[in-house]
């Protein structure tokens, strides 16, 4: 086999974003477009010699044939070795525990996530590092870099590799080793929660839905959920991962889960829903006829984590992305451990989940995780929700309120203005970050401005800085809005409204969201000129 060296020009537009590099896959597919990708990000991190690394993703389309092409690029840059999920298939969860289970130099997950798959949709790649996280900003700057200079990669002039076979081959020098996706991950679940007192309360009658989308986390939650702990078979819905997602748009919230929601909230409903979305990280859960908002789910898991085995200890403290509404903050307040609020993507939680700083971070974005990997994980929460319920014998829906009665409820919602023009949604983010400083001291809504600023984070562990993670104004009610651009969309720009409001109890904790946040919405407007800019009645989706 001949290793070959291609010439090739630097591609504009490979700049990863929130999450990695996430394209169009049409754009992906264009000559040089991923070969490019790859080399620079083996450049960037000094080249694959000797190197072992993960490799998977959530199958969606045109995946097989970009995992044939980062095997014969690592093989062709020295790799000792590539782990492969079967049929180039892992959660970014199982991803992430193979990379740190196998001690490796880190791995490449094939992913655009929520985003939807198919030859018309989104294809993404992400590099994640020996501790099985996402490339620090660092790094993806260097990989960036690198792309602007790139001149030539090297890659092997080989067969496909069998990817459908489990075991071990080769691939010239570097050796191969196909493994069963799901095993070492339901594995390491079983270590973490309670699996005997779970398989009692699904064998009591306790009923469950849990929609995997047609993505990634459908034969994970099978295997798991079924076979595992005894749920009904049925119990997992559009479970068979397809290349476009059977269609759908596998991101777990009210809108686009909404079959989900439409049973949860049925007469005759299961006594708990979940969803998650295109590689598994995400979930949405939901109690019968109750509707957890991801802020809350990270509070409620914050204070509740000790009911499960791997967590009896306590926990070290919370990390949440700062869009994320403070409701952990009181958790850990409470607890007496320390919280943390870092810029948006998971990628800036994982030197405090190294640092043992933080046991459980959480994004608003449906993102619950621990320091059992380095991503959130979906199935995990899902997991930790049920053995928090098995435990409390209570409800969803009297478990939060409780949890309410208990710290005071932050009402939470973020609406979203998608494909906008990207000119445009950049006036609108840009003419208000002019006017943050003059703010403080005025009133917008009858409420007066408390704070006004943009976001800016520096790393408590390596001291770096990142900066312009978001504008955010603050109301002297402790109300507050908050307004970034999306760093994941692939089309346009989208928009995101952030809106909270804390009310302490013991009245007014039942109140409709949009409504308690409707004040905040309104300031909001009268400052950023959302709706009056883009001429839109409203936003997109509301989660
Ligand atoms: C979004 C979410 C963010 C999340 C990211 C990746 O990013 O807001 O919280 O970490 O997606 O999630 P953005 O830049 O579009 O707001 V995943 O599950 O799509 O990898
Ligand atoms: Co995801």
């Amino acid at each position: 086999m001949t290793i070959r060296t291609i010439a090739t020009q630097p591609i504009d537009g490979q700049k990863p974003g929130t999450s990695g590099l996430r394209k169009k896959t049409r754009v992906f597919m264009q000559s040089h477009f991923l070969e490019n990708f790859v080399q620079a990000t083996l450049d960037a991190i000094g080249g694959a010699e000797g190197k072992t690394f993960v490799l998977g993703g959530d199958g969606r389309y045109f995946s097989p044939q970009v995992a044939q092409v980062i095997l014969r690029m690592c093989a062709a840059n020295g790799a000792a070795k590539v782990i492969v999920g079967q049929n180039a298939l892992l959660s970014t969860p199982a991803a992430s525990h193979l990379i740190r289970l196998n001690k490796t130099d880190g791995g490449f997950i094939m992913s655009a996530s929520h985003n939807p798959g198919g030859l018309d949709e989104d294809f993404g790649l992400k590099f994640n590092m020996a501790n099985g996280g996402p490339a620090p900003e660092s790094v993806t700057d260097a990989i960036h870099q690198a792309t602007t200079r790139i001149t030539e990669y090297r890659v092997l002039e080989a067969h496909d590799v069998d990817l459908a076979r489990i075991g071990a081959t080769r691939l010239g020098d570097m050796a191969v080793e196909v493994v069963d996706p799901v095993t070492d991950y339901a594995n390491l679940m079983e270590t973490l929660f309670d699996f005997p007192k779970l398989r009692d309360m699904f064998a009591a009658g306790f009923r469950m839905r849990f929609d995997a989308m047609c993505a990634i986390t459908g034969p994970y939650a099978t295997e798991i959920l079924e076979r595992r702990l005894g749920a009904h078979e049925g119990t997992v819905v559009n479970g068979t991962p397809l290349p476009d997602f059977g269609g759908m748009h596998p991101d777990p919230n009210p809108t686009w889960a909404k079959d989900l929601m439409d049973v949860m909230f049925a007469a005759d409903g299961p006594d708990f829903g979940a969803a998650s979305d295109g590689d598994g990280d995400r979930n949405m859960v939901v109690g019968k006829n109750t509707y957890v908002s991801p802020s809350d789910s990270l509070a409620v898991l914050a204070a509740n984590a000790y009911l499960a085995p791997g967590y009896r200890g306590g926990i070290a403290g919370v990390a949440r992305s700062m869009p994320t509404s403070a409701a952990a903050d009181r958790v850990a307040e409470a607890l007496g451990v320390a919280a943390f609020e870092t810029p948006t993507g998971w990628k800036f939680f994982g030197n405090l989940l190294d640092a043992g700083k933080v046991t459980l971070c959480g994004e608003e974005s449906f993102g619950t995780g621990s320091d059992h990997v380095r991503e959130k994980d979906g199935l995990w929460a899902v997991l930790l929700w049920l053995n928090v319920l098995a435990e409390r014998g209570q409800t969803v829906a009297e478990i939060l309120a409780d949890h309410w009665a208990q710290y005071g409820r932050n009402y939470y919602s973020r609406h979203d203005y998608e494909a906008l023009p990207v000119d445009q949604a950049s006036a609108m983010v840009d003419g208000l970050r002019t006017r943050l400083a003059e703010l403080p001291g005025t009133e917008a809504e009858g409420m007066e401005i408390a704070a006004a600023d943009d976001f800016a984070y520096t790393d408590p562990v390596d001291g770096s800085v990142s900066r312009g993670q978001g504008l955010r104004v603050s109301f002297t009610d402790g109300s507050r809005f908050v307004i970034r651009l999306s760093g994941t969309g692939t089309e346009g720009a989208t928009l995101r409204l952030y809106l909270e409001r804390y009310v302490a109890g013991p009245g007014g904790l039942d109140l409709d969201v949009q409504e308690a946040l409707a004040p905040v919405a309104m300031a909001a407007e009268r400052l950023a000129g959302i709706r009056g800019t883009s001429g839109r009645e409203g936003p997109d989706v509301i989660t």
